[in-house]
């Protein structure tokens, strides 16, 4: 079943009337009104979002092992809403827009929100060694809050090792609880994958460092924080961090986890403590919350403008995606740049971005996992949401049928990723 667009139409004006008839248009830089050679870009030239194409990424989302997908677009006002299959495969229900659902690492956005607010207060310093703040936790005194944040540490990703084997390996941690300092010891069991601050390195040992700095700094939980800092502000009454508890609370999409053996059946994935991820990926919430985080975030309503600016130095990852703090740029076809997460957690993929100006936001869910041709297919979300309708045929045939270049997931560490 799907459900339509939903609103009431672009309030992006005349000018985009007139743009839609030339889809993809990315904005643009043009001379000054005056003709002075100011330079100024131009008005949200964003073409409208594409639904049927998105509709057709998520069908094929469906075919390609997910047993439901959905995305949900806020534009300026103008909400889409688009779904394919279930929430649940025992009782047959439709997927909805309203559910909430494990968002992954999108949670590592909100981490590194909590501690740029810090920044602001005067309690934390970027370039200050990690271990000044938590005396002997790290091996060594280089790493400093920044590289944690941008994934320069050289701190290793425990999560290699416990998802070598992918059902097994989520059965031992399902019901397990961790302390921050049981997953900084896993990862310090292993050497380190750079000097601080040579590489960028995707880890989760990152950003448990994160939620031990919260936890020191403020005296509280990291559940406490994002409350009193993102969730309440905001008024994200769907989102929550129930760590340790297993159940995600209220009406939510169940989580199917894809084993490791062709053609072994889905494992219902949806009961766990997340333990594993805390503070770099066990925040639940839904699209709309998801939508109104980013975009508030964007739009500078979560931190001072100095600290967002650090937010947004980038380190180019590869040729489309650049890594901030806690927050991941990726360029699009079209030419525009958008700002988010994405996020994995047994049986969820998604994606969460939006627009530099926060007025375009989409989120994307498909509710399987070490499934790489979903999590690809989910990746070309982005395109129809921001672009708009592709230029050309070819285009379209690529958007819909699979046969687009596929990227590795840069969030999992090499090891993780199996067909
Ligand atoms: C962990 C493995 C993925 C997931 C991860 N997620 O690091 C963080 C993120 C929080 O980036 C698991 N894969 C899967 C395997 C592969 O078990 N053997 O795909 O569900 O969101």
């Amino acid at each position: 079943m799907v459900s339509g667009t939903v609103g009431t139409g672009t309030a992006l004006g005349a000018v985009v009337v007139s743009l839609l008839a030339a889809p993809a248009q990315a904005a643009t830089t043009s001379a000054g009104p005056g003709g002075d050679g100011t330079e100024q870009v131009a008005t949200a030239a964003a073409a409208a979002p594409d639904d049927a194409g998105l509709r057709a990424i998520l069908r094929t989302a469906r075919t390609q092992g997910a047993p439901g997908a959905m995305a949900r677009i806020d534009d300026n006002g103008t909400v889409h809403r688009l779904v394919e299959g279930v929430a649940d495969r025992a009782t047959g229900r439709t997927i909805s827009t309203n559910d909430r659902f494990r968002v992954g690492s999108i949670t590592k956005t909100f981490s590194a929100v909590v501690l740029l607010q810090l920044v602001d207060e005067g309690k934390l310093k970027l370039d200050k060694s990690v271990n000044s703040y938590l005396p002997g936790l790290l091996p060594d005194n280089g790493i400093t809050v920044r590289h944690v944040l941008n994934h320069k540490s050289g701190l290793y990703d425990y999560t290699n090792d416990l998802f070598a084997r992918t059902v097994p390996g989520f059965e031992a941690v399902r019901n397990k609880v961790f302390s921050y300092r049981d997953l900084v010891k896993l990862s310090l069991a292993k050497p380190r994958t750079n000097a601080p601050g040579a590489a960028y390195s995707y880890s989760n040992t990152n950003f448990v460092v994160a939620g031990m700095l919260i936890e020191k700094l403020t005296g509280h939980g990291v559940a406490t924080e994002y409350q009193k800092r993102v969730f309440t502000p905001l008024n994200l009454t769907e989102t929550f961090y129930v760590h340790p508890g297993t159940s995600i609370p209220g009406r939510h999409v169940n989580g199917y986890l894809r084993p490791d053996a062709a053609g072994a059946a889905l494992v219902n994935s949806t009961k766990q403590t997340a333990s594993w991820a805390q503070s770099a990926g066990a925040i639940i919430s839904t699209p709309h919350d998801l939508d109104t985080f980013l975009s508030a975030l964007l739009r500078g309503k979560l931190m001072s403008a100095a600290q967002l600016t650090q937010m947004k130095k980038w380190t180019q990852v590869n040729s489309t995606t650049s890594y901030g703090l806690g927050l991941r740029r990726r360029t699009l076809s079209c030419g525009i740049s958008v700002y988010g997460h994405t996020g994995t957690v047994q049986g969820y993929y998604s994606y969460a971005f939006t627009t530099k100006d926060g007025k375009r936001s989409l989120t994307a869910l498909a509710n399987t996992s070490n499934n790489t041709t979903v999590l690809n297919t989910m990746y070309r979300t982005l395109e129809p949401a921001f672009c708009g309708r592709p230029a050309t045929k070819a285009a379209i045939r690529a958007a819909t049928t699979g046969v687009a270049p596929v990227e590795r997931h840069e969030d999992i560490a090499p090891g993780l990723v199996r067909d």
